[in-house]
């Protein structure tokens, strides 16, 4: 039976970069979850007797919401519902799924990175059929419903069993709870060469991965140990917890400090790597060196020619405003596209669509190309392990070549979590009024030449998004920007990437730190950091 339940409008339910994100408490409020997910039915058109992919990262209150969300679908017309088993699809999994059987769309349950636990975080995302995250049109409008809502219809079936994989007709609507990994692998094995890592790590090639207790244990296990041959062990913390066992899910250097240290020492595998809480970001670390996400999106983009899905070269890559520059140099040297976007995938999609580019980065560690409409985690890695399988050297040999051959681009990012919300935006405000004042200005040896707030203007639908992170470049190239997290859940996170290009092939192998000082300090200076938010150092430096 379908069942209309009265409700009323929450005021806090506008998406950010990736989805709505909140304490999980918020989301235990009455009807919270609900309205926000017939907010995002009654935004859609058309979806009667289409199918819905359903699935989330495992975090705490998963299962619940996931249930919601079927006889949400069921109430609400939705002919199928795909589910990962055990309520289990990792982000670029669930897009592989969307894409792979037509789907209508998707709903995304995961707050990625963010900790995961009763107290901790939780969040909910649409897919549109292309398989990416909804663009800013379809979340403005979700907002919009969200302010009004006055009901929402559920059906009142049992819970599914969400731990057998099979097929179950609840009323009219079919729901299929599938293997979350296999659809997956199976794309994996068409892009890269599989037999060629399996040769490379049966003859002695050592990686390490790290699943964080997170989404992709399950798929890193049955590809990296089961079809690559990679020892047992070569996977750690692979079983999905609720908590991600207490830990961040966020592959940096801070919540990655082990494997890091592991990676330095004289006895490193040849090869480390993890990814986040959802499945779509990626660390990449080589013995003695940590490569940048930055670097990695650029070196990536100059080598996939020499995996099989790639082999026919790339349209064009597209990197996020705040990435750095490292991706746009082998784009001129190819003569292909380079496309700078807003932070967020939803932003690449169109471009994807397009054939415009095919591969897109992003300096928080996200990576991916048109095999999906998400970043992957488990992508990058992959095609990291192929380059090195073809070309036979080291992950520092290949990073410093290329460098000498393009230039290195010195990159940091510094954020200040849990700044007070009226400071963060104070400060933003005081630098978009001071950006008119700036070119010409002195900080140290460095000369502003140009300032702005970023807007965006999509080359494909026309749409322009606005105020997306101030930038300050300097005479000869290097650059600051500014710009407020939109994926946090306590206070606002401000955001400060600073980068060099060093041409000099001598000056490689300074510190990063070091390298960007004078740039670190003009910010400082510009931003006023210290006087607004009250904070003598980031929190994170990744
Ligand atoms: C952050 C990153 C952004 C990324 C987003 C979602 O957003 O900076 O590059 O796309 O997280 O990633 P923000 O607004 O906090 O800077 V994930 O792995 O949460 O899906
Ligand atoms: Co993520």
């Amino acid at each position: 039976m379908i069942k209309t339940i009265p409700t009323k409008p929450y005021a806090d339910q506008k998406p950010g970069t990736s989805g709505l994100r909140k304490k999980v408490p918020v989301f235990q409020q009455p009807n919270y979850a609900e309205n926000f997910i017939q907010s995002i039915f009654d935004s859609l058109e058309g979806y009667q007797g289409k199918c819905l992919v359903i699935g989330g990262d495992g975090r705490f209150y998963n299962r619940e919401v996931i249930q919601k969300a079927i006889k949400m679908a069921a109430a609400n017309g939705f002919g199928k519902v795909m589910v990962g088993k055990g309520g289990i699809l990792s982000t670029p999994a669930a897009s592989n799924i969307i894409r792979k059987y037509k789907a209508f769309g998707g709903i995304v349950l995961s707050a990625s990175h963010n900790p995961g636990g009763p107290t901790e975080d939780f969040g909910i995302k649409y897919n549109i059929g292309n398989g990416g995250p909804a663009p800013e049109k379809i979340t403005d409008a979700i907002y919009e419903r969200t302010k009004v809502i006055e009901s929402y219809k559920i059906s009142d079936f049992a819970d599914i069993n969400l731990d057998r994989i099979g097929r179950e007709d609840v009323g009219g609507m079919i729901v299929s709870v599938i293997d979350p990994v296999e659809d997956y692998a199976a794309l994996m094995e068409e892009l890269f060469d599989f037999g060629a890592i399996r040769n490379l790590i049966s003859l002695g090639f050592r990686l390490c991965f790290d699943a964080m207790s997170a989404v992709t244990g399950p798929y890193a296990k049955e590809i990296f140990e089961i079809r690559l041959g990679a020892p047992g062990g070569s996977v750690r913390n692979f079983l999905p917890l609720p908590d991600f066992g207490g830990h961040h899910p966020d592959p940096n250097l801070v919540y990655c400090k082990e494997l890091y240290d592991e990676m330095m020492g004289d006895d490193a595998p040849d090869f480390g790597a993890a990814s986040d809480g959802d499945g779509d970001r990626n660390l990449i670390i080589g013995k003695g060196i940590y490569v940048t996400p930055s670097d990695s999106l650029a070196i990536l983009a100059a080598n996939a020619n020499l995996a099989p899905g790639y082999s026919h070269g790339i349209a064009g890559i597209a990197r996020s405003m705040p990435t750095s520059g490292a991706a746009d140099r082998v784009a001129e040297k190819r003569g292909i596209g380079i496309y700078e976007t807003p932070t967020g995938w939803k932003f690449f999609g169109n471009l994807l669509d397009a054939g415009m580019a095919t591969i897109c980065g992003e300096e928080s560690s996200g990576t991916g190309s048109n095999h999906v409409r998400e970043k992957d985690g488990l992508w990058a890695v992959l095609l990291w392990l192929n380059i090195l399988a073809v070309r036979g050297e080291s992950v520092i040999d290949i990073v410093t070549q290329h460098w000498a051959t393009y230039g290195r681009n010195y990159y940091s990012r510094h954020d200040y979590e849990g700044v007070d919300t009226d400071a963060a935006n104070g400060l933003i405000d005081a630098l978009r009024e001071k950006l008119p004042t700036l070119p010409g200005t002195k900080f140290g040896d460095l000369t502003v030449s140009a300032a702005d707030d970023f807007a965006y203007h999509d080359p494909v639908d026309k749409s322009v998004s606005q105020h997306q992170g101030i930038r300050i470049l300097f005479e000869g190239g290097s650059r600051v920007v500014f710009r407020l997290s939109g994926t946090g859940t306590t206070g606002a996170t401000l955001r400060v990437y600073i980068e060099r290009y060093e041409p000099d092939s001598t000056r490689h192998n300074i510190e990063t730190q070091e390298a960007l000082a004078d740039l670190i300090a003009a910010a400082q200076d510009i931003a006023d950091i210290k006087g607004r938010t009250g904070r003598d150092a980031p929190t994170v430096i990744t």
